[in-house]
C-alpha cells in the first residue's frame, strides 16, 4: 500500500489507550494504523511526541452577532487559524438566528461566513424565535442538512424561550434525533439581582459575578433537565460553572437521562477576583455564567476526572477591549452593558493538557475524550475525533514537554488581550492536520483561506443513555393515550 503521508515513531493516544505506532494517510483519510509502516511520500517523525486526534472545538462564537448586535472580533479565517494553533483540526461554532429571521436565511448567512475557514467546520444553530414554521419545517430541514444540534437560552430577555417554548423545541429535537444545547441560568433571579445592585449603585465589573448567582445556574440546570426528561429528549448543558450544577448533571446522567455537558477552562483557571482588577480591566473577565471561586475550580476538576463532562470547550466569545467589543456601549459603563464573553480557542487544549495531563488530574486518554472523541459522538461527527482506519486524518502531534508562556501574539486571533496572558503551560501542539493536510507546523501556518469544508453531522449518539418515560407519557399508565 502506498501512502501520501506516514506519521511514524510516535505514541498514538486514543480515548481507549495508547501504543507506539505509525499512521498511514491516503486521500485525507487514515488508511492504516500499525506498529511500523514504511514508505509514504512524506514521512513525519513523531519521535518523543504524542499523536492524538486533532481537537474538535464544539463551543465557539465566530463571525456571530450577539443578541444585542455586537459582532465577534474573529471571523472564520482568524477563528479557524487560532483554533488550529491551539491543537484543533475542526470546529463547530454557532449560527445565530435573530428574531424574525428564518433558519434557512441563518444557514445561508453562515455558509458565506464559513467559506473562509482553514479548518473543517459545522454549526450549531442558536434559536431565539421558534415560530411554528421554524419548529415544523425549518429546523427539520436543517437537521436533514446535517445540522443536528442547536442552542437555546433560559436567560436574557431577547433570547429566553420560557419553559413552554423549551418543551416545544425539545420535542421537535427528539423526533429528529437532534440535540438541544442550553444556556441554563434563571432569568428572573438575574434580573432581580441586577435591579438590586443598580439601586445601590453597584455597577463595577466585579458585580457581574454577584448578579448571576450560582443558584441561578443550579436551578435552571435542574429545570432544563426535568423539561428534557418529560419529553425524553437529548440535552447538552453548555458552560457549566458551578459545583451544584455539575452535581445535578452527574446524578441525572448516571440515572439514565439523555444528558451531556461541558465546562470551560475559564472556570478552572480564573476566578471572580479577576473581575475585581483595577479600573475597567475586570471587563476582560466578564462572561456568562460568570467566573466563580477557587473551591468551584477544585470541584469542576473532580467532575472532569470522574466523567461528569463529555467535553471541555472554550466558549470562545471574542470581544476586544475597545469600542468595537467590550465597550461598544461606552467606556465607563455599568457591567450589564459590557459585551459578554472572552477568547480562548487557542488556549483551551494547551491549558487542559498542562493543568490536566501534566499535573496528573486526567490521563492522556481522558484528554483525547474531552478534547475530541466525545464531541464527535455527541454531535454526530462520524468521520472525526478518532484515530482509526477510515477516519479523516485530523491529527495533532503534541510535544508533551515543551514549555510556553501564554502571549497574545501566539493566539493568532483578532483579539487585543488573552485572559490567560502570562500563564506557563507545558505541552505544545507542534503539528496540526485537517484531512491529512498540515495546517500548522512548528509555529508556522501552512494553510490557505477557505480550504476547510463544511461537514454534515449525524443524529446524536444515545448509546448508553436509556432515557426516561414520564408516567404521563406512558400509554399503559395514561389511559391509553399517545401523547408524543
Ligand atoms: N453564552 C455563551 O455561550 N457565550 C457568550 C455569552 C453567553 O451568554
Ligand atoms: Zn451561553
Ligand atoms: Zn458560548
Amino acid at each position: 500500500m502506498t501512502f501520501d503521508t506516514v506519521i511514524h515513531s510516535g505514541t498514538v493516544v486514543t480515548a481507549d489507550g495508547q501504543f507506539k505506532g505509525d499512521i498511514g494517510i491516503t486521500g485525507g483519510r487514515i488508511a492504516a494504523v500499525s506498529e511500523v509502516i514504511s514508505g509514504g511520500k512524506t514521512r513525519v517523525d513523531a519521535g518523543g511526541r504524542l499523536v492524538m486526534p486533532g481537537g474538535i472545538e464544539a463551543h465557539a462564537h465566530i463571525a456571530q452577532e450577539s443578541s444585542s448586535g455586537v459582532m465577534t472580533a474573529d471571523d472564520y479565517l482568524s477563528g479557524s487559524i487560532s483554533a488550529a494553533f491551539g491543537g484543533n483540526s475542526s470546529f463547530i461554532p454557532f449560527a445565530a438566528q435573530q428574531r424574525g429571521q428564518s433558519v434557512d436565511d441563518v444557514i445561508a448567512t453562515y455558509d458565506a461566513r464559513g467559506a473562509r475557514s482553514v479548518l473543517d467546520y459545522s454549526y450549531h444553530l442558536i434559536i431565539s424565535d421558534p415560530t411554528p414554521d421554524v419548529l415544523n419545517d425549518q429546523l427539520p430541514r436543517a437537521f436533514k442538512r446535517g445540522i443536528t444540534s442547536f442552542k437555546v437560552f433560559m436567560t436574557y430577555d431577547l433570547m429566553n424561550l420560557g419553559d413552554g417554548g423549551m418543551l416545544d423545541i425539545l420535542s421537535v429535537a427528539r423526533d429528529h434525533g437532534a440535540i438541544t444545547m442550553v444556556h441554563a441560568e434563571n432569568n428572573d433571579m438575574v434580573k432581580w439581582m441586577n435591579k438590586r445592585l443598580a439601586a445601590k449603585g453597584l455597577t463595577a465589573p466585579r458585580y457581574h459575578a454577584i448578579s448571576r448567582p450560582q443558584l441561578a445556574e443550579e436551578e435552571a440546570i435542574n429545570r432544563a433537565i426535568q423539561l428534557a426528561k418529560l419529553v425524553d429528549a437529548a440535552l447538552f448543558i453548555v458552560h457549566v460553572s458551578t459545583e451544584g450544577g455539575a452535581d445535578i448533571v452527574r446524578r441525572e446522567k448516571f440515572n439514565g437521562a439523555k444528558l451531556f455537558a461541558e465546562t470551560c477552562p475559564q472556570y478552572l483557571a480564573l476566578t471572580r477576583d479577576d473581575l475585581d482588577r483595577p479600573g475597567m480591566e475586570g471587563a476582560k473577565y466578564i462572561c456568562s455564567p460568570p467566573l466563580r471561586g477557587h473551591d468551584t475550580q477544585d470541584a469542576l476538576w473532580h467532575h472532569i476526572a470522574h466523567g461528569t463532562f463529555e467535553s471541555v470547550s472554550s466558549d470562545h466569545a471574542p470581544y476586544r477591549f475597545d469600542d468595537t467589543g467590550k465597550f461598544i456601549n461606552g467606556s465607563d459603563i455599568p457591567y450589564p452593558k459590557i459585551a459578554n464573553g472572552m477568547p480562548g480557542i487557542a488556549t483551551r487544549l494547551p491549558y487542559l493538557f498542562s493543568e490536566g495531563v501534566v499535573k496528573g488530574r486526567i490521563t492522556p486518554e481522558q484528554f483525547v475524550a474531552l478534547s475530541a472523541t466525545n464531541a464527535a459522538k455527541t454531535f454526530g461527527c462520524t468521520t472525526k475525533g478518532r484515530i482509526a482506519p477510515g477516519m479523516d486524518a485530523d491529527i495533532a502531534i503534541w510535544n508533551p514537554e515543551a514549555k510556553r508562556v501564554v502571549q497574545l501574539q501566539d493566539q493568532h486571533d483578532n483579539m487585543d488581550y488573552s485572559p490567560m496572558e502570562g500563564m506557563e503551560l507545558v505541552g505544545v501542539p507542534e503539528v496540526v492536520m485537517n484531512r491529512g493536510r498540515t495546517i500548522v507546523s512548528h509555529g508556522e501556518l501552512m494553510a490557505t483561506e477557505g480550504q476547510g469544508q463544511f461537514f454534515a453531522r449525524a443524529p446524536v449518539d444515545l448509546r448508553g443513555r436509556s432515557g426516561f418515560t414520564a408516567p404521563e407519557f406512558d400509554p399503559a399508565q395514561n389511559f391509553g393515550s399517545d401523547l408524543r
